[in-house]
């Protein structure tokens, strides 16, 4: 079972993103400029639109830190949406406000629109993409800072980049790329690749498919919007058994391996090495030239809706994928080391073989 556990809620439009996280032990130091400057990362990036600007995400703790320290008790983490002052009506929750103002009908290929309101049986796709939005990637970057704090008592790190927008595959050329979508009206994806460093040899495990950690990984990373592509290390493509698998030699005393292909992980274990994950995202589905669809209503033939969206968003999936993997690695170090405060977990971390 879970030890890093969470619910978020909220709508894109609606008043605010919630999150309540269990599971984390007393004593942690959480440093609420950290989480802001996180939620800050998501929302830069060349290629975002209009919605960014409006919003300023800052997070508000209701509830199970005090004093900077965490209590072992649930915390409540809460970021306003500041558009929500525009969609008051829109997105009010009593039956007497009942509006038809921004209601549509015409799915959005690749969003969630169709499949979303056959599954959840609703004809005004509003209430699809409210939630299917990827503006609730913004809670779960703030539990990501939480969980990375957690680490960082253990000295564990993480970075992420993008590595490639569209066809372009030096970073000089991504702003260029996003321009020329831009005018066209249209959107780019990309790739690119979460790094973490100084982890222990043994979190996963080998005995059952659902405790390999890689498999733990590649779901955290797939269920990110738009995501349609993980890779962990090297793609073993074209790779033969001996020029990709990572000979063990002995460094500086230590057990190492020669080379990384494996990207951290052995027989669904963390081995010791830099976690190296690699992401694609698909373009974003929402576009300003609109492709062909159906009205959900009339049936009829027509083009998607559009209201307002991101260009290109690869630079935030990668933040995104940063803090999803720290929920993964949190969650996986107290499985192993659980307990109920951090002096606890520290003396089972530090005590544990092969880690002195
Ligand atoms: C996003 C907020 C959304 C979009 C984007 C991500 O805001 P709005 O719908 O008001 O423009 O900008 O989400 C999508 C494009 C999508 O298709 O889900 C955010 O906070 O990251």
């Amino acid at each position: 079972m879970n030890k890093f556990r969470f619910l978020t809620s909220g709508e894109s439009h609606g008043q605010c993103l919630t999150a309540i996280i269990e599971g984390l032990p007393s004593g942690i130091t959480i440093d609420e400029n950290f989480i802001n400057n996180e939620l800050k990362r998501r929302q830069q990036g060349y290629g975002r639109g209009e919605r960014m600007k409006i919003e300023n995400d800052t997070v508000q703790i209701t509830s199970g830190v005090r004093f900077g320290k965490t209590l072992g008790s649930p915390i409540t983490l809460i970021i306003k949406n500041q558009d929500f002052e525009s969609w008051k009506k829109v997105m009010s929750s009593s039956p007497e406000d009942i509006t038809d103002e921004k209601t549509f009908s015409t799915y959005r290929p690749g969003h969630a629109d169709y499949a979303g309101s056959v599954k959840y049986c609703q004809k005004d796709l509003r209430n699809i993409l409210e939630r299917s939005s990827a503006r609730q990637t913004a809670i779960e970057v703030a539990i990501g800072a939480i969980a990375k704090l957690l680490l960082k008592e253990l000295g564990i790190v993480g970075t992420s980049k993008v590595t490639q927008i569209g066809s372009a595959c030096c970073c000089e050329d991504f702003k260029e790329e996003i321009d020329i979508m831009r005018g066209k009206g249209d959107t780019l994806g990309g790739k690119f690749v979460v790094l973490y460093k100084n982890l222990p040899v043994g979190l996963g495990s080998f005995v059952h498919w659902d405790r390999k950690i890689d498999g733990k990984l590649a779901q955290v990373i797939m269920s990110i919007p738009a995501v349609k592509v993980v890779e962990i290390g090297t793609n073993p493509l074209g790779y033969q058994g001996s020029n990709y698998h990572d000979e063990i030699f002995i460094k500086d005393g230590e057990i190492a391996h020669k080379t990384n292909n494996a990207g951290g992980i052995e027989g669904g274990m963390t081995n010791g090495e830099d976690l190296v994950i690699t992401g694609v995202m698909k373009p974003i589905p929402t576009m300003k030239t609109p492709l062909k669809t159906v009205d959900s209503i009339t049936l009829q033939e027509t083009e998607a809706h559009f209201e307002r969206s991101d260009v290109c968003a690869v630079e935030a999936c990668a933040v995104v994928a940063e803090a999803r993997v720290a929920w993964v690695l949190a969650d996986e170090i107290l499985i192993k080391y659980g307990s109920d405060s951090i002096d606890e977990l520290k003396r089972n971390y530090y005590g544990s073989y092969p880690k002195e």
